[in-house]
């Protein structure tokens, strides 16, 4: 496209001098911990420093849009990043959680104009988390940092 003529609005892949919080679930920890560190190392490799990073913890992927949403009006992040793991039990507990917690999440961003970024990885067995948490399907963390 000729940038020369129109207007284009994008994104660029520097995290100089931005301020971030990661929110993160100890549910499923094992797996969260993989996308936590997926996520710093993405953003440092785009210049952001360690110390302008600001790590949370809420039990479960439902308290994630609740503490995103008390970072943004505590803090002075430039971005907010929610990471956790359902996986889908013998029960309908998991899809409860996620309609809802993605639903939050986005209202969260639109609320407060923070950017409020959705990392949560939703599967439906244990596998699926492994193959997303850093080994065949990438670490989504890495994803949503990006
Ligand atoms: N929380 C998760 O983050 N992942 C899950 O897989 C999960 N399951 O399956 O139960 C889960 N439950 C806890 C939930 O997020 C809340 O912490 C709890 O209901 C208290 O509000």
């Amino acid at each position: 496209m000729d940038k020369t003529v129109v207007n284009v609005y994008e994104g660029k892949l520097s995290a100089e001098g931005l301020k971030f919080a990661i929110v993160c679930s100890r549910f499923n920890e094992f797996f969260v911990s993989k996308l936590l560190s997926g996520a710093i190392d993405t953003i440092v490799r785009h210049g952001g420093r360690p110390e302008d990073i600001s790590v949370a913890w809420v039990p479960g992927s439902f308290e994630l849009p609740f503490a995103c949403r008390k970072m943004i009006q505590k803090g002075s992040f430039d971005a907010v990043i929610a990471i956790g793991v359902v996986i889908q039990g013998a029960t309908t507990h998991a899809a409860q959680i996620n309609g809802q917690v993605s639903k939050s999440i986005a209202q969260v961003g639109l609320e407060t104009g923070v950017p409020t970024i959705y990392g949560l990885v939703t599967t439906e067995n244990i596998e699926q988390a492994i193959e997303r948490s850093g080994t065949k399907a990438g670490n989504r963390g890495a994803d949503a940092a990006l």
